[in-house]
This record gives structure tokens, C-alpha cells and sequence, in this order.
């Protein structure tokens, strides 16, 4: 069998491609701490709000320095919308939906993940910088999406 150089030479290039997206996930999970959002459980979606910690949306002290935001997305608003730590909290956001399928995301974060009726999601982040992190709905859930928003607030 003989491979002709342009074959040989598209071949190279596949597996230099394939080695440098390997690389590049190897490097944001070891180098920069990238992780996947986790499942936290599963929950009755008629139930949510008669269900902890849902039952009472808002932002708490589980220790010193670690805060816990208890999130209920709906169309078309976070609840609570704004969450306000002190610079240098690590702060686990702990989100479900009552509807419909949303998208969670902090700007300038690598915060980024899905909420699904019936589904817990769970992921944290230390804010080591002050300033206001945009909020948004990143998975098209209605009329209202553009105005689905919050903001986390850290301050020094
Ligand atoms: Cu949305």
C-alpha cells in the first residue's frame, strides 16, 4: 500500500490537531482547575419550593469564608437575583429549575452550567477579585429570556 504525500501529510495534521485539543483539555482541568458542574440530586419539581434547601431561596454562612447560594431558576428570573459575598468567599451555587431548561453562567467566571427541572446543580467558585459578576440565562427558555439575569456582588 503506498500513501500518497498529501495523504501523509493531511493524516499528520488530523493527529496534530486531535494531540492539541487533547492538550488543551489535559491543561485547562490540571492548570487551570476546569471542572465539570455535578449533579447534586434529584428533586420532585412540583415540590421544589416545599423542599430544602429550596424552600427558602437566598445566600448563607455554612462556614467561615464558604457561603452556599440556594438558587431557583424560572422563567424568567434567578431567585434570589443578586448574591452578595465578601471578597475571597467560596461560594457553591446550588440550582434548580421549576419549569423549564436554563442556562447558568457568571461572567468572567468559569461558571457555567445547565439547569434541569428534576435536577439539582451544584458547582463553586472562590471570588478572590471584587466587583459585580453578571448573571445570565444562556439556554433559550422563552419570550423573557433576554431579561433573565443576576448579578453576584463581591466586595472588600
Ligand atoms: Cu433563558
Amino acid at each position: 500500500m503506498q500513501i500518497d504525500r498529501l495523504e501523509r501529510i493531511f493524516l499528520f495534521l488530523t493527529v496534530t490537531l486531535l494531540a492539541g485539543v487533547l492538550m488543551a483539555i489535559v491543561l485547562s482541568v490540571v492548570h487551570d482547575g476546569a471542572e465539570l458542574p455535578t449533579q447534586a440530586g434529584r428533586i420532585n419539581v412540583a415540590e421544589v419550593r416545599d423542599t430544602a434547601p429550596f424552600d427558602a431561596p437566598g445566600v448563607y454562612e455554612t462556614a467561615p469564608g464558604k457561603y452556599q447560594a440556594v438558587i431557583i431558576a424560572k422563567a424568567w428570573a434567578f431567585e434570589p437575583a443578586e448574591i452578595r459575598i465578601p471578597v475571597g468567599a467560596e461560594l457553591t451555587f446550588v440550582v434548580t429549575s421549576i419549569d423549564v431548561i436554563h442556562g447558568f453562567q457568571v461572567w468572567d467566571t468559569n461558571v457555567n452550567a445547565m439547569v434541569i427541572p428534576g435536577q439539582i446543580t451544584e458547582v463553586s467558585r472562590t471570588f478572590d477579585e471584587a466587583g459585580e459578576y453578571n448573571i445570565v440565562c444562556h439556554e433559550y427558555c422563552g419570550i423573557g429570556h433576554h431579561g433573565m439575569f443576576g448579578k453576584v456582588v463581591v466586595s472588600g
